[in-house]
């Protein structure tokens, strides 16, 4: 199966529990962008949009959609709820509060009672970004040439580091 560009069927849901984490969430985006790889952008709220959340995690399969990236702050159960509906892996992304830094995201995101996993990330940019990753891999076995991109996108980051070892150069 071949996946051609982004402005093909997408493969991978982005969902987030408010406009507010965008700013975060979009590193999950342009990174998926990166790596030529089609995806859906959302706001379902646990607390706000609940019906919608069951709808969304429900019929995501059925949409073709392969991996689903949640991001939530605070009292974070979006990730969870999402999983409890759906079979299709879900990563979750703590996203940063202002009063306990993101750490109330974490908690609630990773302590998940077994039987409905979440594969949760680190706090922030850098969680929106593996999550990408993530699941680029995640549909690396099955797809070959999202594999390829990610490699190339590891070599590149570890020639960037090579080849520019002094930090004090621009
Ligand atoms: C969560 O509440 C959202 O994921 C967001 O991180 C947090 C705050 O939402 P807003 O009050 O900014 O809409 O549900």
């Amino acid at each position: 199966m071949q996946v051609t560009n982004a402005s093909s069927r997408p493969l991978v849901g982005i969902i987030m529990g408010s406009r507010s984490d965008w700013e975060t969430m979009s590193h999950a985006a342009s990174t998926l962008d990166h790596l030529n790889i089609p995806y859906e952008v959302r706001v379902v709220s646990a607390h706000r949009t609940p019906d919608l959340m069951f709808e969304y995690a429900a019929t995501a399969e059925a949409r073709g959609i392969e991996v689903i990236i949640a991001g939530a702050g605070g009292a974070a159960h979006l990730p969870g709820m999402t999983a409890a509906k759906t079979v299709v892996p879900v990563l979750g992304v703590p996203v940063q509060t202002h009063t306990l830094h993101g750490l109330d995201s974490l908690l609630s995101i990773v302590q998940m009672p077994a039987g409905v996993p979440v594969g949760t990330l680190a706090i922030g940019r850098a969680g929106a970004v593996n999550a990408a990753l993530l699941a680029a891999a995640i549909l690396g076995t099955k797809y070959p040439e999202i594999r390829e991109r990610l490699r190339r996108f590891r070599d590149e980051q570890t020639r960037a580091v090579l080849e520019n070892p002094d930090p004090r150069q621009a």
